[in-house]
């Protein structure tokens, strides 16, 4: 079959909504697409664990503490997970990883920013768990099977993270004075990152018009963004804080939040390595990486150990 009428029956697999599976034919451009969004999703997850790692051994209580631990383990999961879904697409663990410490592969933007008080680690709940599942819900029902059924999970499990960031924000909200300025004060920092989470606007994006069309992303960046927007303003009113954005007036022939303009040049700088936090997120995954290796080397020891019993 020539390559014309394959893409051909790819894309009318895609548009009957049949997923595609790792053995199937598929677009060269749609392997590439595809690696390159799991694989940046999976180092976001890995690097999302080190600013709230930061914080598991000054947690407030032994409850905090036990939530925020097995949070984070869970973010190692998604890394896992997806790190599994890429590999079925027939790039190595070790190919991407070694992407991520020298610096060639993205990953997300928001990780970047730094969690300086424990209201941070709400406010990363709230927000960044919230934008997350907001931009990820759709990717249960990506065209690529072994990616969908990895988002299923992580999506529930990001609903939990989701409430009880947005619970803990809810305690400081009720307490002391200097508790409700450390809450206004992480909104304050952690907003305008959020909404950045979602990418360039559409005219911007440049991967976005194939991704849609292959059914791996099924809304746009910037109307995922608005839901989101939409979606948190009345959870910021009920805990009291205001939302640093001036422009933010609710458009009733929009049936949409307005909002302020995200400063570009902020996100772009970020993205390309020049954030708060870039070269310590990098050091302390590849320093880690390092002192793991007595880890995969014992492992690969044992398991040809067993071979070596078994032949
Ligand atoms: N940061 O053409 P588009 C989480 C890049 S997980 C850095 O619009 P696309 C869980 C983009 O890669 C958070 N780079 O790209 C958690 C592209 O560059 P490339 C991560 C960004 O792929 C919570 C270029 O800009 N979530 O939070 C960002 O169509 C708490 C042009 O952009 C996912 O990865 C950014 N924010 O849309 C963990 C979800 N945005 O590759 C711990 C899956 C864009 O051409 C604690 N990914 N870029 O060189 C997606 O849905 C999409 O990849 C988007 C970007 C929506 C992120």
């Amino acid at each position: 079959m020539s390559i014309t009428n394959q893409e051909a029956l790819f894309q009318q697999r895609v548009d009957q909504e049949i997923k595609i599976e790792a053995r199937d034919w598929m677009p060269e451009e749609y392997r590439k697409t595809l690696i390159r969004q799991i694989s940046q999703h999976a180092h976001s997850e890995i690097v999302g664990m080190l600013p709230e790692g930061n914080w598991i051994t000054r947690a407030p209580n032994l409850i905090r503490k036990l939530i925020l631990i097995a949070k984070v383990q869970d973010e190692a999961g998604h890394g896992l997970y997806l790190y599994s879904a890429a590999e079925t697409l027939g790039v190595s663990r070790d190919e991407l990883i070694d992407q991520l410490h020298t610096g060639k592969a993205k990953y997300s933007s928001i990780f970047n920013y730094p969690t300086l008080t424990w209201a941070d680690i709400g406010a990363v709940g709230w927000l960044v768990d919230g934008a997350a599942i907001m931009n990820q819900v759709m990717l249960c029902r990506a065209s690529y099977g072994p990616y969908a059924r990895a988002m299923v999970r992580i999506c529930k499990e990001e609903s939990f993270h989701q409430r009880q960031g947005y619970e803990s924000l809810m305690v400081l909200s009720k307490g002391t004075e200097e508790q409700k300025a450390m809450l206004q004060d992480a909104v304050n920092r952690w907003w305008w990152p959020s909404l950045m989470m979602f990418g360039p606007s559409d005219s911007e994006s440049t991967n976005s018009e194939k991704s849609m069309l292959w059914k791996i992303k099924r809304q746009s960046n910037d109307d995922l963004r608005q839901r989101f927007v939409d979606a948190t303003v009345d959870q910021a009113k009920l805990l009291g804080v205001t939302l640093p954005d001036p422009h933010l007036k609710w458009n009733e022939a929009r049936g949409h939040y307005d909002f302020g303009e995200i400063d570009w040049n902020e996100f772009w700088n970020v993205v390309k390595g020049n954030g708060m936090c870039n070269k310590e997120r990098l050091q302390a995954r590849v320093k880690a990486h390092e002192e793991g290796q007595w880890v995969r080397d014992a492992a690969m020891a044992y398991s040809e150990k067993k071979k070596k019993k078994a032949a």
